[in-house]
């Protein structure tokens, strides 16, 4: 017999607040344009596109306190947590389409909390040139979007650390970070010292992306809800432009289709983000149909998982 058909639900949230360039806006339109829905429907999804969620828009200030456009930074937040969270319910995938960074809070805490009520374990994989894991004192530029994985960790101001009611919404252990290679002074000291499960370019090039993936990926079970956080500049910028914050000697390209393919086949994938793509310095919108093609390997593109196997 065939599975009932996976229902995703596509959340667009058009905002930079979070972001130290312009233009991450208009992610969501560029992956439409870019033709998410076809390729995921091409793939026997069921795709429901929710539209874009609405909220503040970016009033371009310095920091204060250590972080810009907070206020802005919870509205978009709020907003994107209640969308999740609403689908989850519905036992529908959430696609995030950011938007910045800092919507990964949004978004995992939902996650997070409907983890906790289901009794299921959470599995986050952070795909990111960055850590994002700075606070208001080691931030060297006051960017919420470098900041999500410590408030996800119970490290921020309160209106981003109890988003989704308890905190910490994470504990590290339940994070897995593929693709560094950028990496603040105090931030890499608080990654250490936090214990931050982190394969960064340099095990890459030493062990390969089958052997990071195969241990990102270890011990997951029938319980376990997988989630992926897919920062655009994870890859490399010579395939992937199109982001705000270019840093060379990423995955190629196909180190990351393996990367996706890998996490296909656990079959566990229960939510994603696609953020960080910005279209106003992207060229003939080449990186939006990366991602695209990209998120179709991560759907099952190159494999078989989701057809009926043959009788032996
Ligand atoms: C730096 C900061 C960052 C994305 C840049 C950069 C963070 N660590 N994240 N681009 N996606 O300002 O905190
Ligand atoms: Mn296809
Ligand atoms: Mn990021
Ligand atoms: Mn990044």
């Amino acid at each position: 017999s065939t599975a009932a058909p996976l229902r995703a639900s596509l959340i667009g949230a058009p905002t930079d607040v979070g972001a130290g360039a312009r233009g991450a806006s208009m992610g969501p339109e560029a992956l439409r344009v870019a033709g998410i829905v076809a390729a995921l429907t091409h793939h026997g999804l069921e795709v429901h596109d929710r539209g874009n969620l609405s909220g503040p828009p970016n009033p371009w200030l310095p920091p204060v306190q250590g972080y810009r456009h907070l206020a802005e930074v919870v509205a978009w937040n709020r907003a994107v947590f209640d969308a999740v969270s609403a689908e989850l319910a519905s036992g529908h995938l959430p696609i995030l389409l950011g938007g910045d960074h800092s919507l990964g809070l949004g978004s995992i805490a939902a996650v997070a909390r409907h983890c906790r009520q289901q009794g299921r374990k959470l599995r986050v994989l952070w795909l990111d040139a960055h850590a994002d894991f700075n606070t208001s004192e080691l931030t060297p530029s006051g960017n919420v979007h470098g900041m999500p994985v410590a408030c996800l960790c119970g490290f921020g101001p309160r209106e981003l650390t109890h988003m989704g009611g308890e905190a910490p919404a994470l504990q590290p252990h339940q994070i897995r970070q593929i693709g560094i290679r950028s990496v603040d002074p105090g931030e890499k000291r608080f990654v250490h010292e936090q214990g931050l499960e982190v394969f960064d370019m340099r095990y890459i090039d030493e062990h390969g992306m089958r052997h990071a993936m195969e241990q990102a990926l270890a011990g997951l079970d029938e319980h376990t809800h997988l989630h992926v956080s897919f920062d655009v500049d994870f890859l490399d910028p010579e395939i992937a432009p199109g982001v705000g914050t270019t840093v060379p000697g990423g995955p190629t390209y196909r180190e990351a289709q393996l990367c996706m393919e890998m996490i296909a086949d656990t079959g566990r994938l229960g939510s994603l983000d696609i953020v960080e793509l910005n279209p106003a310095l992207d060229v003939r919108n080449k990186t939006a149909l990366l991602a695209v093609d990209l998120v179709e390997s991560l759907f099952g593109k190159s494999t078989l998982m989701r057809q009926p196997r043959p009788a032996r």
